[in-house]
């Protein structure tokens, strides 16, 4: 495989992770302040767009959740306008970004976290971090191709 050694120092070093601002954070117009808090926290971003997911492709994303109970109206709602996609780098950057955004269900999420600020409920929870360095390289190369990251 292409580059594969690149990916290989990535996984091990545990320096990047995989974002999405979801649709209804995008809708409110509230990717500004997020990517802003993003930048504040030391996260440089290699890569980014806005893209919208076809129902297909939510899916596909999502493959790891599919049978559970969330999954129809996570896939519904991914898919019901355009979100922005990064690959972002920082040192511990998995746990890193998890702590920066709050726990899944933004009732339990941290003050001060981006969930806790601008999620509207349990699915439309205002962003997406990979859990680990594996899903993160995966994530990534999703939506971006080598020539894509800087
Ligand atoms: P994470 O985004 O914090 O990693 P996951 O368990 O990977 O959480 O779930 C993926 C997404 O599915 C969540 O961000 C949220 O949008 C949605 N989700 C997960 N669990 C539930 C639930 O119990 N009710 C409604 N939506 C859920
Ligand atoms: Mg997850």
């Amino acid at each position: 495989m292409k580059n594969y050694s690149l990916l290989i120092l990535h996984v091990m070093s545990g320096n990047i992770t995989f974002t999405m601002i979801k649709p209804c954070a995008v809708r409110s117009n509230f990717t500004g302040s997020i990517l802003k808090m993003i930048n504040e926290k030391g996260f440089r971003i290699k890569a980014m767009k806005m893209t919208w997911f076809t129902r297909e492709r939510a899916e596909a994303f999502y493959g790891i959740h599919v049978g559970k109970p969330f999954f129809e109206d996570l896939v519904s709602f991914m898919s019901s306008g355009p979100i922005v996609a990064a690959i972002l780098e920082k040192e511990n950057a998995i746990n890193d970004f998890r702590e920066l955004i709050g726990n899944t269900n933004p009732a339990k999420a941290a003050d001060g976290t981006i969930r806790k600020l601008f999620a509207e409920s349990f699915t439309a929870n205002a962003i997406h971090g990979a859990d680990s360095d594996e899903n993160a390289i995966r994530e990534g190369s999703f939506f971006f191709s080598e020539m894509e990251q800087f």
